[in-house]
């Protein structure tokens, strides 16, 4: 774990009346992490009364002792600490059962009153995102108020809970849900002395990690150069604290502290040859697009099952792995359809709510090859609980593509999970069925070759027609 949970200070003041310690001094204990916090004040007869306060393991929390003669706080030394930090360490332990070298994260979401009704849903996908990014996530915290603090985003109380809650369990990281300026991820951070990312830093660093081929590596670092460069402030100690372990991926940590000219230029020599690249794939695509052979995309919300029905379809082998965004590039495969006639079937990178502006410009190549489809096969997964707001998802994001009026299939996939469904939850199922009747949906299980026959039917009607 490395670092230690009390910073081994202990702050002793004076109160010059018989008070106690007042709310600010708990205050300084949480947020400064002290190890232990006194005031010291004068008693009748010249007695010396000392009001102590410490951060305590079981339960983890604030222990305010009963005033103490100073002749009584003798074992309130160094071994009180050590024991404590070891008591702190040991709450820790338990809780993640074994000595866990990921990053530790608490996931954060604030928003106004009244704006959103998505929070649990938004939450649900961000500790899925923190999972693909192979962070632990301990805990979250939501904040609905009326008046969002404009330097810290959340309230000061909540951001004391916060502090004590990663204390307690040992945290390393808090993620935002909500995009944050530079300004406030280097207050948060001050404050907290925490690492601060927020969900677009995480979904680059996704990207980061599992781009393999040229072109994938250069659109991410396109878009995290882009993403950096306004909060490239010449604050060093600010941007290594930003950029260490999760959210620094990618281009590496010396790199990103060359200066903004340098980052401008590599930026144009990336797109440059972006550029090429993509002038290799327009070629590659019109040889396609000559040869007259249809094509169909299959698009759809990240870890709908995509690949795993290209593969099913093609009998290829293309990485499917129950994480979001296990595909960053294109891949097309050629399919004979059962009337002989051949088609080419394309799989893309996956869709997200509310993509970061500079990864969508950034996958914009990628995503021409859409461009050339004559169908898209919009899969869906119909056993997650989020699957119409997907859809929707999908279509918003198709629009912005310029892609709305592209002939569209949906397909509801792995229905093979819905089967107990209809007993457990009649509602929910009902919902899945009206949804696919609206969509005029074709159900299928990508991972049984068997369940594609509708839809290689429905291929074949369509095809006809092209
Ligand atoms: N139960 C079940 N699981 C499926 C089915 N289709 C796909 N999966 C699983 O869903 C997970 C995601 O599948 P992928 O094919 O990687 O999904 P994708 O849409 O390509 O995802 P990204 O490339 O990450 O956007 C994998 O664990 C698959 O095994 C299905 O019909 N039924
Ligand atoms: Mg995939």
């Amino acid at each position: 774990m490395g670092r230690k949970r009390l910073r081994g200070l202990r702050l002793i003041h004076s109160h010059l009346k018989n008070e106690e310690l007042t709310e600010d001094d708990l205050t300084d204990l949480r947020l400064l992490r002290l190890d232990l916090i006194v005031a010291v004040s004068q008693f009748e007869n010249h007695k010396i009364l000392m009001n102590i306060a410490h951060i305590s393991a079981d339960p983890v929390g604030i222990t305010v002792l009963p005033p103490l003669f100073i002749e009584k706080t003798a074992g309130y030394g160094s071994n009180f600490i050590n024991s404590l930090e070891r008591g702190l360490d040991k709450a820790i332990q338990t809780e993640a059962g074994t000595e866990d070298i990921r990053e530790r994260a608490i996931l954060i979401s604030v928003s106004k009153a009244g704006e959103r009704r998505d929070i649990d849903d938004s939450l649900a996908e961000l500790k899925e995102l923190a999972r693909t990014a192979g962070v632990q996530v301990l805990d979250s915290f939501v904040q609905v108020s009326r008046n969002l603090n404009p330097r810290t985003l959340m309230g000061e109380g909540k951001l004391q809970e916060v502090v004590i809650r990663a204390m307690q369990r040992g945290a390393t990281l808090l993620i935002f849900e909500q995009e944050l300026t530079p300004a406030q991820v280097r207050a948060i951070s001050t404050v907290t002395e925490l690492k601060v990312i927020d969900r677009s830093q995480l979904i680059l660093d996704i990207f980061a990690s599992r781009a393999k081929s040229r072109d994938g590596k250069v659109q991410v670092e396109l878009a995290q150069l882009k993403y950096l460069l306004p909060r490239l402030t010449g604050r060093g100690v600010q941007m290594s604290r930003l950029m260490g372990g999760i959210g620094g991926r990618g281009p590496g940590e010396t790199k990103l502290e060359i200066d903004r000219r340098r980052i401008h230029d590599r930026i144009a020599a990336l797109e440059h040859e972006l550029e090429a690249l993509s002038r290799d794939r327009k070629q590659r695509r019109s040889r396609r697009v000559k040869a007259g052979i249809p094509i169909i995309s299959i698009v759809g919300y990240t870890n709908a099952g995509k690949s795993t029905l290209l593969n099913s379809l093609t009998r290829s082998e293309i990485f499917t792995e129950n994480l979001l965004f296990a595909t960053l590039d294109t891949s097309s495969r050629r399919l004979r359809l059962p009337s002989e006639k051949e088609i080419i079937i394309t799989d893309t990178v996956g869709f997200i709510r509310s993509l970061p502006a500079s990864l969508m410009g950034a996958f914009k190549a990628t995503l021409e090859e859409l461009q050339d489809a004559d169908l898209l096969l919009h899969l869906v997964d119909a056993s997650n609980p989020r699957f119409e707001d997907q859809i929707v998802q999908v279509h918003t994001i198709l629009s912005e593509l310029g892609l709305a009026d592209k002939p569209e299939l949906v397909v509801f996939n792995k229905t093979d999970q819905l089967e107990g469904l209809k007993q457990k939850d009649i509602i929910a199922f009902l919902r899945i069925a009206q949804a696919r009747r609206r969509y005029n949906a074709v159900a299928i299980s990508a991972i049984d070759c068997k369940s594609l026959k509708p839809l290689l039917d429905e291929l074949k009607l369509i095809v006809s027609k092209i």
